[in-house]
């Protein structure tokens, strides 16, 4: 027994200064909605923990090391111990004890922040995100929007609609905290309260391919007068023909391969293509209507233009783009006489 008089006041001390360090580490990033209190806690706890039982194992370990070893003239084993009851139902039970005891706390922890599995209410606003290989979309239904950036009031609850188009994603901006997986085929919601105005990133936090790493999109936190505003930008670009159409356009990064001035970018021109023949690679000859036009853009492969690679257009407008966007470019193609 007194052998373990200087192992546990070790432990005591160490394990004070653990917890006190601890508590002043900077363990997440700045939080910025209302639930990354609970969260933030519930993490710090679980740390305070974590910080004694790292001491508790390293002083015996270290000091097993020191106190038992060979000392010299030594030459014998060392006494062969054969199981302590007492100690394994110890050491069984007290973590056992701790894990259920942190499972239910953390579970109470979420079902108080209302985020998960709730019904939407009427202050909610409403976004539908998309994630897929590797980009997110966002659509806001009762306004009638979609964008590449999510755009969010400060102070008000967001209630996400998550989905997936091909594999499993998980909606993640670290700053909210919370965190949701998008599944194909299945309907997620998160609902959480933004309250700090800032520029931050929603990653995908769930490994969905090569280029996994890079499936980052903006976000953006405003005052609620300013994401008034912002909407109010962005129904009017949506109802105006002559915005609506370049501005897809810009989003989805069509302009970067197709010019609106002739010139030969990677892609065709799209002035002068709607309406008139065009020549295909495989010798025929197609009349640009509407119909050849959405063609082109939800299924590039299904007619290639003469004179230009297959597979350079990208293959995922179909589902990145709303049947609205799609409308709204060709809209635009047939201005450009
Ligand atoms: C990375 C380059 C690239 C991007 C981005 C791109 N395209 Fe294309 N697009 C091409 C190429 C190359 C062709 C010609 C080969 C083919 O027919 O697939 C083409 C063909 C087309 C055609 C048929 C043109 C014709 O002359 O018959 C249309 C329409 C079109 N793209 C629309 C779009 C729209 C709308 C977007 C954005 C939502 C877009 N493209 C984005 C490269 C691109
Ligand atoms: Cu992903």
């Amino acid at each position: 027994m007194r052998k373990l008089a200087l192992p546990l006041a070790l432990t005591v001390i160490l394990s004070v200064v653990a917890v006190m360090w601890v508590q002043r580490a900077t363990l997440t990033a700045a939080p910025a909605a209302a639930e990354a209190a609970a969260v933030d806690s519930l993490l710090r706890l679980e740390f305070y923990i974590l910080a004694v039982f790292f001491v508790l194992c390293m002083v015996f370990f270290l000091y097993s090391l020191w106190a038992f070893r060979r000392r010299a003239g030594e030459t014998g084993d060392g006494a062969h111990f054969h199981s302590h009851t007492g100690l394994e139902i110890a050491w069984t039970v007290v973590p056992v004890i701790i894990v259920v005891a942190m499972g239910y706390h953390g579970a109470r922890v979420i079902a108080d922040l209302k985020a998960v599995d709730v019904p939407k209410s009427a202050d909610d606003l409403e976004v539908i995100v998309t994630g897929q290989q590797w980009s997110w979309t966002f659509e806001y239904p009762e306004q009638g929007v979609a964008t590449t950036d999510l755009v969010l009031p400060s102070g008000r609850s967001v209630y996400f609609r998550l989905r997936a188009v091909d594999v499993i994603h998980s909606f993640w901006v670290p700053e909210f905290r919370l965190k949701m997986d998008t599944i194909p085929g299945k309907e997620n919601v998160l609902r959480l309260t933004p309250n700090q105005v800032g520029e931050f990133k929603v990653r995908c936090a769930e490994l969905c391919g090569t280029r996994h790493a890079y499936m980052e999109s903006p976000v953006r936190v405003l005052e609620a007068a300013d994401f008034q505003a912002w909407m109010d930008e962005e129904v009017k670009i949506a109802n105006d023909p002559t915005k609506a159409g370049p501005k897809v356009a810009g989003q989805f990064g069509c302009i970067g391969c197709h010019s609106i001035d002739g010139s030969k970018l990677v892609g065709p021109t799209w002035k002068g293509l709607a309406g008139h023949d065009v020549s295909l690679a495989d010798g025929s000859t197609v009349t640009a209507d509407d119909d050849y036009l959405r063609e082109s853009i939800v299924d590039p492969s299904a007619a290639i233009v003469e004179g230009y690679a297959d597979n350079v257009m990208p293959r995922d407008f179909a589902t990145r783009m709303t049947e609205k966007q799609i409308a709204d470019v060709i809209a635009y193609i047939k201005t450009l006489k």
